[in-house]
Order: C-alpha cells, then sequence, then structure tokens
C-alpha cells in the first residue's frame, strides 16, 4: 500500500510561509495574470491562482483578454507590465489562442519578471544552476518528493515527457539533486522497461491511464503531473492510480497532488521576484 503524497497540505504550508513573510516585513507584491480566450480548464487554474494571492496578500491585476486578440495586442500589454512598478510577476496562461505564437510571447516577459521561468535566459540559468526562479510544476514536484524523505541523490529517474514546461525542467531539476535521469518520450523503445527502472517516476505526458502498473518498480515513488479528463469528465491524471498504488511507496493523486504544489511555487516565485526588483 503506498502512502498518499498531500500536495494539498504540502502547499498550505508554503502559502502560510510566503504569506508570513510579506505581512512580517510589509511588503507590496503585485502579481499580473494574463489569460487569453475561453479555455475552461484555464479558467479553473486561473481563479486557483488569484484565490491563492488573496491568501498570500499578493495583488493579483487579471487581464481577461478576448480569443481574437492580436499577438501584437498582447506583446503590447505585457510591455506595459514590464514598466509598471506595481506589478512584480507576470504569468500568461497557457495554451495561448493558435494564432499566437508562444515563443514570441514569452520572449517579450522581462526575465526579472518572469515567475514561470520560461523566458530563454531563466532556462539557460537553470541549466547553468545560477537562477532566480525555478518554474512552477518542476520545483513543486521537488517539493513533493522531499515531503516523503526520500534523498533523490543515486536515484534511478524517469522522467516520461519532453515539454519545456514540465518534462525538460523536471530533468534538470533532479539532475541537480544529483539523479540520473532519463527522459522518455513518444519515440522511446520499450517504454515500460525504462520506467520500470525508476525509483522515482514523474509522468507529465497528458493521456489518462497512460501509465500502468507493469510500468512500475515494486516500492517507486511515483509523481503524477498530469491533468485530464476521462470518459466520465472526471478530473484524473496520467497513472492508473488504482492499479499503480498498491505498488508504489508514495503516489500523488488528481487532484490534490501536484496541481496545488504548482500555485504554491507560483507564490513563492513572486516573492522572489519582488526581491529581484528591489
Ligand atoms: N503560464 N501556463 C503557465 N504557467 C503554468 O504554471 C501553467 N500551468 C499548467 C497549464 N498552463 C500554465 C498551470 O498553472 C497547468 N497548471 C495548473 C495549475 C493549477 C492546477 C492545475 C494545473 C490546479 O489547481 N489543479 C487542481 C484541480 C483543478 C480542477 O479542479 O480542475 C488540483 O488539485 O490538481
Amino acid at each position: 500500500m503506498a502512502k498518499l503524497i498531500d500536495g494539498k497540505a504540502v502547499s498550505q504550508k508554503i502559502k502560510e510561509e510566503v504569506r508570513d513573510e510579506i505581512e512580517s516585513k510589509g511588503l507590496d507584491v503585485g502579481l499580473a495574470v494574463v489569460i487569453v480566450g475561453n479555455d475552461p480548464a484555464s479558467r479553473v487554474y486561473v481563479n486557483n491562482k488569484k484565490k491563492a494571492c488573496e491568501f498570500c496578500g499578493i495583488k493579483s491585476y487579471e487581464y481577461a483578454l478576448p480569443e481574437e486578440t492580436k499577438e501584437k495586442e498582447l506583446r503590447d500589454l505585457i510591455r506595459t507590465l514590464n514598466n509598471d512598478p506595481n506589478i512584480n510577476g507576470i504569468l500568461v496562461q497557457l495554451p495561448l489562442p493558435k494564432h499566437i505564437r508562444e515563443y514570441k510571447i514569452i520572449k517579450t516577459i522581462s526575465p526579472k519578471k518572469d515567475v514561470d521561468a520560461f523566458h530563454a535566459e531563466n532556462v539557460g540559468r537553470i541549466v547553468i544552476g545560477n537562477y532566480a526562479f525555478l518554474p512552477c510544476t518542476p520545483a513543486g514536484v521537488m517539493e513533493l518528493i522531499h515531503s516523503t524523505g526520500t534523498d533523490v541523490d543515486g536515484k534511478e529517474c524517469v522522467v516520461i515527457g519532453r515539454s519545456n514546461i514540465v518534462g525538460k525542467p523536471m530533468a534538470m531539476l533532479l539532475l541537480h539533486e544529483n539523479a540520473t535521469v532519463t527522459i522518455c518520450h513518444s519515440h522511446t523503445k520499450d517504454l515500460a522497461e525504462v520506467c520500470r527502472r525508476a525509483d522515482i517516476l514523474v509522468s507529465a505526458v497528458g493521456k489518462a491511464d497512460f501509465v500502468t502498473a507493469d510500468m512500475v518498480k515494486e516500492g517507486a515513488v511515483v509523481i503524477d503531473v498530469g491533468m485530464n479528463r476521462n470518459a466520465e469528465n472526471k478530473l484524473c491524471g496520467d497513472v492508473k492510480f488504482d492499479e499503480v498504488e498498491p505498488k508504489a511507496s508514495y503516489i500523488t493523486p488528481v487532484p490534490g497532488g501536484v496541481g496545488p504544489m504548482t500555485i504554491a511555487m507560483l507564490m513563492k516565485n513572486t516573492l522572489s521576484a519582488k526581491y529581484l526588483q528591489s
């Protein structure tokens, strides 16, 4: 029987730390949250981010733009926010509508306000190990792994998925803690065999029921970054929870696992951004 990793509890503690620091120092911290279009999932995530800001004493400024917004209009807004001293962090919720080039938008965000750590300058800093921000989801996963008392040093870690947002930076953070890291993706030969080597398995695929029991080593720590809807429109991760859970030593639920951690780390990054700018 695996122990459940309680992402809600771990994230709550981090948010309390951020709140206490902002309150005790009397800091004025602001986060701009930009959402373009009407993706219902993005709407939920952005609302959760705003609630977390409220809890931490961070002022959130929402910019909800219509689906038809032009790339140039969005870039102009970001430039305005870059120059606004009340705004310490800028978050442009992804995905963006197809006619807007994501890289053009990320490039426009001032690296000092890039609380997602998606800008190439921040990505490069992370690779080198000289950074101000860590990307929220991978940083949240590291916190969850630490919460189990697992020492990452020397462990076999397998990351499924190679996105810029999760898979690649996830591998880097595990590497920083001296893990032996393998990144798997759609071209990986014998995926199950590679995954079975993992002491720590992180799945960031985006497909319900993707990770099955035959892919998991007895006693592995299993982290599920997936955020999917199954046939009954129920929120679920990548991991076939019922069959994997008995094999794992620790496992994250969805919801209540990685999702809340992404938001807690965003709060932490926004506070770091404030310090970086003062
Ligand atoms: N720019 N875009 C940018 N930054 C990010 O860090 C994100 N991400 C991902 C999508 N786009 C982004 C998020 O915020 C995923 N993500 C995210 C954030 C919060 C939650 C899930 C994904 C979350 O709150 N999850 C809850 C359940 C939410 C529900 O009920 O639907 C949970 O308990 O997992």
